[in-house]
């Protein structure tokens, strides 16, 4: 008498993982490559927004709906291999957001933390945690996680012009914590409990009030002012070459403790001078860049992009790069690298040429 025949291995497999799902369970081992891959394995894809093909559609947003009614009114950055996640990054959100004369966006707070990299236009200003600063191209301005804020340009309707700035959200790492909170403050424009310029006095000038305690992650400068931040990168030039994968490369630091600006968000800022090209850089933060001045190219495996003035370029993770200067170029970035500091798991690579 012979044994009843068998079903194939892989039929008793897919019946025992069909029995198993009626318990929500599954088997890891068909899964496990893609869930622990070797390297980096990024949906997210290297793209640019070049400023001129974005700009009349952040202008005409003007015509659709006012800054009070939307809110915050942004249009979203989403990387085209993200569609519908509204994310540039797996980790990170960008949009860029318009302020017409005479508008208020409303007072709220939230657990994601903002910082701006500011474009274009003036007159607009930020107020976070009751002290207002004006804004002008090239500021990089922080809204800490739940501190108060809202936006508004002084300029009277009709006189002044748009200004537009690059928001940077950690909105998805809050969405994968589950951790995101928000209000709306119960007046349109939260108080004022500082003069204009405080933060910078006390805090940005190589000084510090003495008995000052840190109660924020956050540096207590919230406006690193451009004019300042270009003084320094063109002292650089003077003093030395540029680091050959890096450029002449600036990290904004909280003076308290010379540690990152923000508690999730990295940003950084470089300096590349006209007919510089870096050697190849890989690093395990995706990177949102920013043109500030210049021109230039940012290589990515076969793919180039010019970046100039306000043009923005994504690079996902562990993708090598180059930057490559056709004029002074300065370049705004950020990332999560604070976050994937902290956790013990960044990891970057010079690579040879
Ligand atoms: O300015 O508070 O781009 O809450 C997205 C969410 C900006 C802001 C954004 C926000 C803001």
């Amino acid at each position: 008498m012979s044994a009843p025949a068998q079903a194939p291995i892989e039929s008793q497999r897919e019946a025992f993982y069909g029995r198993a799902d009626s318990q929500h369970l599954a088997p890891l081992w068909t899964r496990l490559k893609a869930l622990v891959p070797a390297e980096p394995a990024p949906l997210c894809v290297a793209h640019r927004w070049a400023y001129a093909d974005v700009r009349p559609f952040v202008l005409e947003s003007a015509a659709h709906i006012s800054a009070r009614e939307a809110e915050r009114r942004v249009l979203i950055l989403e990387n085209p291999g993200l569609k519908g996640s509204s994310r540039i990054t797996s980790s990170l959100f960008a949009g860029l957001q318009l302020i017409m004369p005479g508008e208020v966006a409303p007072a709220h707070r939230h657990t994601q933390s903002a910082l701006r990299f500011i474009v274009e236009g003036s007159g607009a200003y930020t107020a976070v945690d009751g002290e207002k600063t004006l804004m002008h191209p090239g500021d990089f301005v922080i809204t800490p996680s739940w501190a108060w804020h809202h936006h508004g340009h002084d300029a009277e309707p009709g006189k002044g012009g748009p200004m537009v700035w690059l928001d940077g959200l950690d909105i998805p790492i809050l969405a994968l914590f589950n951790s995101t909170f928000r209000e709306d403050h119960h007046t349109e424009q939260a108080p004022l409990t500082r003069p204009e310029g405080d933060a910078l006095a006390r805090f940005g000038q190589g000084l510090l009030p003495m008995g000052h305690r840190a109660t924020s992650l956050n540096s207590p400068i919230f406006n690193y002012p451009y004019r300042r931040t270009r003084d320094a990168l063109h002292a650089l030039t003077r003093a030395g070459e540029p680091d050959p994968h890096l450029g002449h490369l600036m990290r904004y630091a909280n003076p308290l403790d010379g540690g990152w600006a923000m508690p999730t968000m990295a940003t950084m800022i470089r300096l590349l001078p006209a007919g510089f090209a870096t050697q190849p850089y890989r690093s395990s933060d995706a990177m949102v860049f920013v043109g500030v001045e210049g021109h230039g190219e940012i290589r990515v495996a076969a793919q180039r992009f010019e970046i100039g003035p306000h043009d923005i370029v994504v690079v996902p993770g562990w993708l090598g790069y180059t930057l490559h200067a056709k004029a002074d170029l300065v370049l705004f970035s950020y990332s999560d690298r604070v976050a994937q500091e902290k956790l013990g798991f960044f990891r970057e690579q010079r690579l040879a040429g």
